[in-house]
């Protein structure tokens, strides 16, 4: 019998990627109203009002908080809207995507 093997298996080479994640950053200021930092929270990140005031007084407090993270399409659109939510009333509320560690 030949060594030959005429019908070799194939291992499909299935690569898992590790999907990217993104953090989704909110930046202290000092003249965006507390009470409209956490509604945008609650609105476009959906945190529930006591998570949303938690975030909110840990970025008063320390300067910045993360705020969630996601894949990199959702944590950019979600920090473009909620930074145009405040730049819409004239306030200077910052949100930043960063790739996670
Ligand atoms: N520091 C703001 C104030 O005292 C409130 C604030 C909190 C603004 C968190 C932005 O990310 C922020 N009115």
């Amino acid at each position: 019998m030949s060594d030959t093997n005429l019908s070799p298996t194939l291992k499909p080479k299935t690569k898992v990627e590790k999907p990217k994640l993104f953090t989704v950053i909110l930046f202290n200021d000092d003249f965006t109203p507390r009470e409209f930092v956490v509604r945008v929270l609650q609105g476009e990140f959906h945190l529930s009002e006591d998570q949303a005031h938690r975030v909110m007084m840990t970025a008063h407090r320390k300067g910045v908080c993360v705020v969630s993270v996601y894949p990199r399409d959702v944590a950019e659109t979600k920090a473009t809207r909620a930074t145009d939510a405040g730049r819409a009333m004239g306030f200077p509320l910052r949100f930043d995507v960063e790739p996670e560690e």
